[in-house]
């Protein structure tokens, strides 16, 4: 299986600011637990991040064909981009939906994703350990084994 994992803006700060909400994991920390929890079922990723909305829908794009599923911590593109939500509707691909943060806990604006209806699942407040458990979800649908 190949998963991709997606970011989108300002995500590659994490570490650097805001440690009472984003902890003070890298980018970097979580490529790494994505592919080792990915890497325990059989599975390669490949990571990608942009702060441009059409930088990220042009790699679904590219991807599309060659991808078994996407891990996407969409950002604050989630609540605006309804191109990022025909994208992921578009590529058919299975994606699972990761915050690190509880949104729902969060502004009034940060509780809608545009995105939800056209994920598989949505890991929301769990911190670095909801990709994880994303990936798992993930892994679980395709019907990878254990
Ligand atoms: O909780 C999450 O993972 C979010 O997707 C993070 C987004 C936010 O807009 C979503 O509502 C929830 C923002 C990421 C900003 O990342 C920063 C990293 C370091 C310093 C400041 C911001």
């Amino acid at each position: 299986m190949n998963l991709l994992l997606v970011h989108g803006p300002n995500l590659n700060l994490l570490g650097e600011r805001k440690p009472e909400v984003y902890g003070r994991t890298t980018l970097l920390d979580i490529e790494g637990d994505v592919a080792a929890a990915a890497g325990a079922r059989g599975a390669a990723v490949l990571c990608f991040q942009s702060n441009h909305e059409g930088g990220i829908i042009d790699f679904l794009h590219e991807q599309r064909k060659l991808a078994d599923g996407v891990v996407i911590n969409a950002g604050a593109y989630t609540h605006t981009s309804v191109a990022l939500r025909d994208a992921i509707e578009a590529i058919t691909l299975p994606v699972v939906e990761v915050h690190i943060s509880n949104t729902h806990a969060r502004e009034g604006f940060r509780h809608r994703s545009l995105i939800s209806p056209v994920c598989i699942g949505q890991v929301t407040g769990l911190g670095r350990g909801g990709y994880t458990v994303a990936v798992n979800l993930l892994l679980d649908h395709l019907g990878a084994g254990r």
